[in-house]
């Protein structure tokens, strides 16, 4: 999904859907949104998508977002048509209210265990967006790999191609849009960045794994794209809808 336009201040309030789908206000190039989006996808939920402009938010955005962030999910039909906000409590409705393809393990230790990691993953998002905006400091590399360790040596003794087992579960979904994103460091630093193949060997099976996931393909960037948009970021004119009108279909690789 390229997306459409980005909402904007002054844009009128889009109608209520009346197909009973879903809709998800999100920004094309929002790591937390594209985790529900994963979500979705992964339960094939149909839903609609609102992509909102952060720089000139809609004056309504707050009505279903309080704090005027993204993902925020409408539930359309529930009474009163309300709004959550949160990725996480977001992913965690979903994965209740339609359980036929559930992402979480059923077991409440393993659940909470997949949590922590999730949590735990902030470790590595930090760094991370520290180098996508301001480029490399000394350490902050060495912070990434120290944070994604943790990772490699979890999949190792899990003993699976996936976190989730034979497949993409919640804990994949979670941290795959830093994963996606991890691939702009190759073109934000002027040295090209490669991750030690031996020391992340499992994590990048995985990630090989995961591009072809068909909830991971249908909301896929490559690193290219993402630095891309990162640039404009960077020189405060985020360009939320370069990829409007782009008819060239993104490469998965
Ligand atoms: N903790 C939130 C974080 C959401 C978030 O920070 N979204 C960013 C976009 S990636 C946002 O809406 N920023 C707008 C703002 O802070 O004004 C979640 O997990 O959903």
């Amino acid at each position: 999904m390229n997306g459409g336009k980005h909402f904007a201040k002054g844009s009128q309030k889009p109608e209520l859907p009346d197909d009973g789908m879903l809709r998800l206000y999100s920004m094309r190039f929002c790591p937390y949104a594209h985790r529900v989006h994963l979500v979705l996808d992964a339960k094939n939920i149909p839903y609609h998508t609102i992509f909102i402009n952060l720089t000139d938010k809609p004056e309504w955005l707050t009505e279903f977002s309080a704090l005027g962030k993204v993902p925020a999910l409408q539930l359309t039909t529930d009474e009163g048509a309300p709004a959550l906000i949160e990725s996480l409590i977001i992913a965690e409705y979903l994965d209740e209210k339609y359980p036929e393809k559930p992402l979480y393990p059923k077991d409440p230790l393993k659940k909470a265990q997949d949590k922590i990691l999730i949590e735990r993953f902030g470790a590595v998002v930090s760094p991370m967006y520290k180098v996508f905006l301001s480029g490399n400091e000394p350490g902050t590399l060495l912070e990434i790999s120290k944070g994604l360790d943790i990772y490699e040596q979890e999949l190792r003794s899990r003993g699976t191609p996936f976190f989730g087992g034979d497949k993409p579960g919640m804990l994949d979904y979670m941290i795959w849009p830093w994963c996606e994103r991890s691939e702009m460091l190759k073109y934000l630093l002027d040295d090209k960045y490669k991750m030690d193949e031996e020391r992340f060997a499992q994590l990048l099976k995985w990630k090989d794994l995961m591009i072809n996931d068909a909830a991971v393909k249908s909301f896929y960037l490559n690193g290219e794209t993402h630095a891309k948009y990162m640039r404009s970021r960077r020189e405060g004119h985020a360009d939320y809808d370069m990829l409007v009108n782009t008819s060239k279909r993104q490469r998965t690789c």
